[in-house]
């Protein structure tokens, strides 16, 4: 994967994840996390170290 590519895949998560207001309210960040990043948070013994 090309930079150009990452880019456009980082661009399109923050898109469907941040829905009509095109930004990323504090809710919608924990929803792209715990999505994208399934198996590092998966780890983390206290999920509220996420907030
Ligand atoms: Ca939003």
């Amino acid at each position: 994967m090309n930079l150009q590519t990452a880019m456009m895949t980082i661009i399109g998560v923050f898109r469907k994840n941040a829905g009509q207001d095109k930004t990323l309210n504090k809710t919608e960040l924990k929803t792209l996390l715990e999505a994208e990043f399934q198996g590092l948070l998966g780890n983390a013994k206290d999920k509220n170290v996420i907030d």
